[in-house]
């Protein structure tokens, strides 16, 4: 028998998270916008500023000691980054800005290179623009379709819809793993083998997904996975795209430069080997030894007992908005990830931003990145909280308290 998940001591988790400790507009700070960005605990902020006071310089090009210990720490991230997805080499492990850069990647990669009059891109209803866009892209670029398979009304994705999407034409699916919007989590890996069975290739939207679920990409058994960072406790700018070594060897580079190459002169350019043929010019170092330490620091709560954790938050905070007259939650699938969106009766979703945020209590509001969603349910914009590791029942009740202030004020 397996034991039991180990619980999380969430005291201390947020004594490693400085940030918290805040008053904002004199109350004490409720971060609920974690899905937006993550807040970072001290061992990120002490892994990157002992990188850039002791070891910083210039990664794969010198000699001296200290290029060659900002190498070491560069490509120890990607070896940890490897880890922690479970991927099957460090080759496969590509550093980009973020989950937006990842996927405008394969598009343009990819896409652009393989892909032509009469094939189809499947994407589904509930995706991010980021996850829209570069297919558009590529679509008016290279004369491809793009089909979006629906949702129904609790966001859920409309599997046999899907599946009857699915055909000889597919060649790539593209999905998020669990939905910015909705939390809505996605049956990755059912949908993998349907994609795989037609001959396409799938793209996954981890952005959600990596800070709240062990993510296994040979388990899942997806061509590509694109994460960012800064959602994962780590810093901005640094993402990771992971990518199946056979499908990288022979899509062309996106981006020329240094590092990318092997010989340059007039004539012809030969590239590099994986990973760094993707890796054109000077990378974010820093940004890949905060997020290996990111990587640690989730490792060291332990994935199941942060799931476990959020759950429980996120399924309080349902049955606490449920029971508010006026609140309507958007996003009810049976399966969710630690995203609650709802509206409330008569007040713009903005202003309720703003009068939560007077309590200190912080959540996004509008249409998050995610406009065919909110098309989909007939609204503007939506307010969103979002839970991470170090948010408490507490944090729970400040959001309900100042829901009914608003309710107050809107009534
Ligand atoms: N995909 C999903 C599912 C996302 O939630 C986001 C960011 C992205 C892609 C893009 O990530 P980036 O790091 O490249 O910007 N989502 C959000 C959000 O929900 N609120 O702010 C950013």
């Amino acid at each position: 028998m397996k034991p039991a998940a180990a619980s999380l001591d969430v005291e201390r988790v947020r004594a490693d998270f400085p940030i918290l400790a805040q008053q904002v507009n004199g109350r004490p700070l409720v971060y609920l916008d974690s899905a937006a960005s993550g807040q970072r605990p001290l061992a990120v902020l002490r892994a990157v500023e002992h990188y850039e006071t002791h070891l910083h310089s210039n990664v794969h090009r010198g000699v001296h000691t200290l290029s060659q210990a900002a190498t070491e720490a560069f490509e120890g991230a990607r070896a940890r980054a490897r880890r922690f997805i479970n991927a099957r080499s460090a080759r496969e492990i590509l550093f980009v800005r973020g989950t937006t850069e990842g996927i405008n990647l394969v598009a343009q990669s990819y896409g652009r290179s393989r892909l032509g009059p009469g094939d189809e891109i499947l994407i589904t209803a509930l995706e991010h623009h980021a996850n829209i866009v570069p297919w558009q892209m590529v679509c008016e670029q290279n004369g491809c379709t793009l089909k979006v398979a629906p949702i129904d009304r609790r966001g859920e994705l409309d599997l046999e819809r899907l599946f009857e999407l699915l055909n000889a034409r597919t060649r790539l699916v593209a999905l998020a793993h669990v939905s910015n919007a909705l939390g809505t989590v996605l049956p990755v890996k059912r949908i993998v083998e349907a994609a795989h069975s037609c001959g396409a290739l799938v793209l996954v939207d981890g952005a959600q997904a990596v800070p709240h679920t062990a993510v296994d990409v040979r388990e899942l058994g997806c061509d590509f996975y694109a994460f960012s960072g800064h959602k994962l406790y780590g810093p901005t700018g640094i993402g990771v795209l992971y990518g199946r070594e056979e499908l990288l060897e022979e899509m062309p580079p996106w981006q020329g430069g240094g590092d990318m190459i092997r010989t340059v002169s007039f004539e012809k350019s030969t590239y590099n080997e994986l990973p760094w043929k993707f890796e054109a010019g000077t990378p974010n170092i820093s940004g890949a030894v905060g997020l290996a330490a990111a990587m640690d620091y989730l490792e060291s709560l332990g994935a199941a007992a942060v799931a476990a954790h959020e759950h429980h938050l996120l399924a309080l905070a349902t049955a606490e908005l449920q029971a508010i007259p006026g609140i309507e939650i958007v996003g009810t699938a049976a399966h969710k990830a630690a995203v609650l969106s709802f509206t409330l009766r008569g007040c713009h979703p903005h202003d309720l931003g703003t009068i939560l945020d007077s309590e200190g209590v912080a959540i996004r509001t509008g249409h998050h990145c995610a406009m065919p969603v909110m098309t989909f349910f007939g609204i503007p914009a939506t307010a969103r909280a979002s839970f991470g590791c170090y948010n408490t029942e507490s944090d729970v009740r400040a959001l309900v308290a100042a829901l009914d202030k608003a309710r107050e004020v809107f009534g």
